[in-house]
């Protein structure tokens, strides 16, 4: 398992980030190329690579990062409008960064399909 990618780091406070939320499970901050308005990252503390490898044994966590997405939308001011949740798994997923999280995206509206 690697426990030294950018995102460790930012858990670990060794690099600075924008972090909106934080509870004993997960971490969110803004992500530093936004491609929305709103764009923030909500990551496990615990270290998974991707979605990809998640396991049964994952199912309350995934669980508490999307309730942590919608709360922290909520907050965000962009619920009511509408905002998009996206996690990208692998190459061809356009996964970039080996340790699970979420895109937050929102404060304008998306198109569909995705690139
Ligand atoms: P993905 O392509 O799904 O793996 O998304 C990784 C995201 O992480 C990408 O949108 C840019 C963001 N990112 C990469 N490095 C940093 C960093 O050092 N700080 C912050 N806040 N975001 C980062």
């Amino acid at each position: 398992m690697n426990e030294n990618t950018i995102f460790d780091k930012i858990i670990r406070r060794e690099i600075p980030a924008d972090i909106v939320f934080e509870d004993d499970i997960c971490l969110a901050f803004r992500d530093i190329q936004p491609q929305a308005p709103i764009h923030i990252l909500v990551i496990p503390k615990r270290v998974i690579a991707g979605v990809q490898y998640a396991t049964h044994d994952d199912m309350d966590l995934l669980g508490h990062l999307l309730i942590a997405a919608k709360q922290i939308a909520e907050e965000q001011g962009i619920s009511a409008d509408g905002y998009r949740l996206a996690i990208n798994a692998g190459d061809h997923g356009g996964q970039t960064v080996e340790h699970l999280h979420i895109h937050l995206l929102g404060g304008r509206p998306m198109q569909w399909p995705p690139g």
